[in-house]
């Protein structure tokens, strides 16, 4: 059955593979799963066709056959469960590597959004540059604690899994940041990541959308 996703027809990320479609990309190339992508306009997220799939009008959305899915990270735990390759047979450690899963998700990447949204939002206050601190400090003491469990491992939980696979999708939004320097362990995992040849091919496709939209809106502009 045609699995097919849906991503920004007009990424804001410019291909940077921060959209959340990148993780359902990489979880679907890690199990060797092709797929289709719908690209979508920000008036079509909005619409009762995408809004039926998802219901906050947001990608990415996962259909195949019967089954339509929103939440990237319910999608990629799907996958993982249909699949083999993202998660442990050992269902103590498929556990674990699960609460990975939610990890990235509900601890890491709230404090991480945040300091995305003052940026965004907030950039012109004048009470911005504290904010900033203190969000920062918040986000430092995460990396902190994440780097000390994962320590000399490759990976959080045995061979590289789903929580591995949302966690560096987490942290890769931190790039740039300046925050990630003092963390050569999460560095250091980050790269391992991104040189998986199935983050390799999702970067790649994602990118190509990017690519022929803004070539596309130059020929327009001609
Ligand atoms: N919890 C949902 C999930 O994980 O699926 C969140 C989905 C979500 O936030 N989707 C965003 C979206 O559709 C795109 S990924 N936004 C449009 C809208 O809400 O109208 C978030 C995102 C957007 C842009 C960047 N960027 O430019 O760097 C990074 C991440």
């Amino acid at each position: 059955m045609t699995i097919t996703i849906t991503a920004f027809a007009n990424s804001p990320d410019r291909g940077r593979g921060l959209a959340r479609d990148m993780r359902v990309r990489w979880a679907l190339e890690e199990v060797g799963q092709p797929y289709a992508v719908r690209l979508l306009s920000f008036k079509a997220m909005k619409e009762p066709a995408h809004l039926a799939l998802q219901p906050f009008g947001q990608i990415p959305t996962y259909e195949e056959g019967d089954l339509a899915l929103f939440e990237s990270g319910a999608i990629v735990l799907h996958v993982a469960a249909r699949h083999a390759g993202l998660l442990p047979q050992d269902a103590d450690a498929r556990a674990r590597a699960i609460a990975w899963m939610f990890a990235a998700v509900s601890t890491m990447e709230p404090p991480i959004v945040e300091r995305e949204t003052a940026r965004f939002l907030e950039g012109g206050e004048s009470w911005y540059e504290q904010r900033l601190a203190m969000v920062d400090a918040r986000i430092r003491r995460r990396l902190s604690q994440l780097s000390d469990r994962l320590g000399d491992n490759e990976w959080l939980e045995g061979p590289f899994s789903a929580g591995d696979l949302q966690m560096v999708s987490v942290l890769l939004r931190l790039k740039g940041s300046g925050l990630l320097d003092d963390y050569p362990t999460l560095s250091a995992y980050i790269a391992r990541g991104e040189a998986r040849p199935a983050y390799r091919r999702a970067f790649a496709a994602q990118l190509a959308v990017f690519t022929a939209a803004s070539s596309a809106a130059e020929g327009g502009a001609r």
